[in-house]
């Protein structure tokens, strides 16, 4: 019985600027902008270690057009320890790195490595002399690609294996370009062994049977990318095929929620968050963090001052530059509402009224707004709970207001 066995990444982006991080102290923005380099770097050991049979890397393998001469050799050097353990590498471009954009600098790889044409073509795959898989795809001629190309895929000769890449966008899915879109449908109906995706950053399996899935970037780039990334490797047979994800990321971008409820002081909520920090620092390389403050509670009026604010960022990110696992607070975001005691409240003599008058507005009106002939055109209708969150909003709004006037 035939086997394979293979490793799928997407989206490396390599020598990704991270121009918006220009904030971090400069050791950890060393790291940050070595990340998708060293992530990089895993992405080859794990193929070593896993002994696969070849890899395949679904387009975007550099962040720019213009791919530096730097960026091209870091790849390469990789290709190269590839090549030695005798592992092929399938390798389409993007919308990133379209084949247009590599006009300036050009960079022989070593034998191992097939990078597909703009038509979609097919390249075979042996083992042991014998040729079990054939791995179609293409490559983006031009940056904008927005035809279907799906139908160019076409089974050639009876193999064991038939593996396609694209790199483009399930149609539907609109918050992102809606280059090279597909179909799962039109996909099965190429009746292929497995589907190899990249351009959506997010890890997504839309199909487990043929698999047909996106392996998320190997690093994320900024706050919108969370959580841990990587890639999959999968063993294939005649009979099954099993998935089986590696992490990768050098830094991950993370967000903890700390609510304040109960908490008569501040070194409580610096506590709870050194307590986060020191979890994810034991199970991380490297981490940037954003902490969201929550919760009703007495410590709110002091925490809504930007200068505590300013101060808390300072007392968490001490040291963190010299840590070899930093965890670096990017973001403190104060969401919390203050303690307030509506029954009391209730029985003072402003506040009779006030609540009375909250308690019969059933209806905010906009109408002065929505009828306004520029501002229309940009409003849609409010949902009742949104009317309702609004409401609430105001509510607390005012009552902070007039305490905070009173003190
Ligand atoms: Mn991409």
């Amino acid at each position: 019985m035939h086997s394979i066995k293979f490793l799928h990444c997407a989206d490396l982006h390599i020598d990704s600027p991270f121009y918006g991080l220009h904030t971090l102290p400069n050791n950890i923005l060393k790291k940050v902008r070595a990340s998708t380099f060293e992530s990089l770097r895993k992405v080859v050991q794990t193929a070593l270690d896993e002994e696969v049979d070849f890899v395949l890397i679904a387009g975007d393998l550099f962040d720019g057009e213009n791919r530096s001469i730097y960026a091209q050799a870091k790849l390469r050097e990789q290709f190269l320890q590839l090549q030695e353990a005798n592992i092929h590498v399938y390798v389409i471009h993007g919308n990133h790195d379209h084949l247009e954009g590599n006009t300036s600098t050009s960079f022989q790889y070593p034998n191992n490595v097939h990078i597909f044409p703009a038509e979609v073509t097919s390249f075979p795959f042996y083992k042991h002399n014998q040729h079990v898989a054939n791995i179609y795809g293409f490559s983006y001629p031009t940056r904008h690609h927005y035809e279907n190309r799906v139908d160019e895929y076409v089974k050639e000769e009876d193999v064991p294996f038939h593996i396609g890449m694209i790199h483009g966008n399930l149609a539907g899915r609109e918050e992102h370009d809606p280059y090279a879109p597909f179909t799962v449908q039109q996909l099965l109906s190429k009746q292929f062994n497995y589907w190899a995706l990249g351009h959506i950053h997010k890890r997504e399996i839309l199909y487990s049977n043929p698999y047909i899935v996106y392996p998320g970037n190997i690093q994320g780039r900024h706050k919108k990318e969370e959580g841990t990334k990587g890639c999959y490797v999968v063993t294939m047979s005649e009979e099954k095929t099993e998935l089986q994800f590696f992490k990768t990321e050098t830094v991950l971008w993370d967000t903890t929620f700390i609510n304040i409820e109960n908490m008569k002081s501040i070194d409580r909520i610096v506590d709870a968050i050194q307590d986060e920090k020191r979890k994810k620092r034991a199970k991380h390389e490297g981490v940037l963090l954003q902490v969201i403050l929550q919760g009703q509670g007495e410590l709110h009026s002091e925490l809504v001052q930007q200068d505590n604010q300013n101060d808390l960022l300072v007392l968490l990110n001490e040291q963190e530059e010299e840590d070899v696992h930093f965890v670096y607070t990017y973001d403190l975001k104060v969401q919390t509402q203050p303690l307030i005691n509506k029954d009391q409240l209730k029985e003072t003599p402003f506040f009779i009224d006030f609540f009375k008058l909250v308690e019969e507005t059933s209806d905010i009106d906009f109408s002065a707004l929505y009828s306004h002939s520029e501002a229309r055109k940009y409003l849609t209708s409010l949902t009742l709970e949104e009317k309702q969150e609004m409401k609430t909003e105001a509510e607390q709004w005012i009552i902070t207001k007039i305490l905070e006037e009173k003190r």
